[in-house]
Order: structure tokens, then C-alpha cells, then sequence
């Protein structure tokens, strides 16, 4: 068990993509932790305190002291403890094209698949959203060495693996409640099974059935 892991609160929300990044960092480094499910319904006082700006979960807090935005969240834990299971390259070149690409990853391909699920399945997001993975799937093929592994870091789960595994998920209940037609993306899709096989899953990830009922009775609102 990592060193260092006392006083760790996650404010999270089972179905959301961005706890479940978090909640496997937190499985990968062997960080205990408190798990604080929170009703967005119904915000409560920690969550409106340590997230004023945007109200949001995840929030990390540490030591009293609450970090947010999943992707600061793991990049912060990747800082804190470093030794067990390290998440970013240590090659600065490497390390921008992490940045790059997670940008990419929140700016595009999570709002695709985010507005597909709000528009309740409309075919021209559904293609935006597999231009997105075709473009993720390039860069698999540019950044990971596909003999090493099927995940950005090889064998081993980087911290674009991590931003990328609720989409294991993610993309399996929203094809199945919601009928997207996901784009065959080989890499991509090798990736994401290795990352729902990954031992840390077990505690990251929800069942994909479960998943597909909470967006089946979203999407029939
Ligand atoms: N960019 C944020 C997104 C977090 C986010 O959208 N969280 C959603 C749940 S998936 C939330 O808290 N929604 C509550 C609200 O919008 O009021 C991150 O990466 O942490």
C-alpha cells in the first residue's frame, strides 16, 4: 500500500466518467481512501464548499485540501505518489503529447459521446464521435507500441489509459440503451478490453449492465 495515503476523501458519483478515472488511479498507486457518494441532485455542504466554482464532482481532498478536475486529480496523485504504478512519462516530449491528447480526449471526444447521450442518439454526433475515436486510434498507433502492450504505456496503464477506461464502459451502455454505432477503432478497442480487465477495474469501473439501465432510464425522461 502506498505510503503517504492518510487523510484521502474522493467526492464522486458512481456512473460518472470522471470518478471512475479517479477511483482507478487511486486502485492503480494502492491509495486508500474514504469514498463519499454524492446525490448532484441534492449538492451537499462538502461538495458546494471544496467545489465552489463549478459545483462539480470528483473532487479529491487531501489533507483538508480539495483538488479538482479528474484530469489535475491524476496528474496531482501521479505527483504525490510517484513511486507505484507511475502514470506520466518522464520524457518531456512524451509528457506534452500526454497533455495534448488529454485535452483532446475532454474537449472532444467526451463531449461527443456526452451530447450523443443528451441528443438522445442523433446520427451526426454519433459520426463526430467516431471521427474522435478514429482520431484517438491514431494516436495509439503514433505514442504505444503495440508489441509492448495495448495500452498507451504499453503494458502498462498510463495516464491517458486512465482518462480513457470509463469509456470501457461508457461506450458499451450507450451502445446498448442508446443505440450509437461506435466506429471500429482495433487499437482502441484492445485497449479499452485490457483496461476493463485490468485488476484495478474490479473497484473502478461499474458493471456495464448497470450502466446501461441508469442511461436507459436517463434517455426516457
Ligand atoms: N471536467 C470535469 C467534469 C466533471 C463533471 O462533469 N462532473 C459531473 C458528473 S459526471 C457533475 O458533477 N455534474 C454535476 C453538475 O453539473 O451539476 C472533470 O474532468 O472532473
Amino acid at each position: 500500500m502506498a505510503s503517504r495515503d492518510q487523510e484521502v476523501t474522493l467526492l464522486s458519483a458512481w456512473p460518472s466518467p470522471y470518478s471512475m478515472r479517479v477511483k482507478l488511479a487511486l486502485a492503480l498507486k494502492g491509495i486508500e481512501h474514504e469514498d463519499l457518494p454524492q446525490d448532484l441532485g441534492n449538492k451537499s455542504k462538502i461538495l458546494l464548499e471544496s467545489n465552489p466554482v463549478h459545483k462539480k464532482i470528483p473532487v479529491l481532498i487531501h489533507k483538508g485540501k480539495p483538488i479538482l478536475e479528474s484530469a489535475i486529480i491524476i496528474h496531482y496523485i501521479d505527483e504525490v505518489w510517484p513511486e507505484t504504478s507511475p502514470l506520466l512519462p518522464q520524457d518531456a516530449f512524451l509528457r506534452a503529447q500526454h497533455r495534448f491528447w488529454s485535452d483532446f480526449i475532454d474537449k472532444k471526444l467526451s463531449d461527443s459521446l456526452i451530447r450523443f447521450f443528451l441528443s438522445n442518439g442523433d446520427a451526426a454526433v454519433n459520426e463526430e464521435f467516431n471521427q474522435n475515436c478514429l482520431l484517438v486510434e491514431g494516436a495509439l498507433a503514433e505514442l504505444g507500441s503495440e508489441e509492448e502492450g495495448p495500452f498507451f504505456g504499453g503494458a502498462s496503464m498510463s495516464f491517458l489509459d486512465v482518462l480513457l477506461a470509463p469509456y470501457a464502459v461508457w461506450i458499451p451502455g450507450v451502445e446498448q440503451a442508446m443505440g450509437l454505432k461506435p466506429a471500429k477503432c482495433p487499437r482502441f478497442h484492445k485497449l479499452l478490453t485490457a483496461a476493463s480487465e485490468h485488476p484495478s477495474a474490479k473497484v473502478a469501473l461499474p458493471q456495464v449492465e448497470k450502466l446501461k439501465e441508469y442511461i436507459a432510464g436517463f434517455s426516457s425522461k
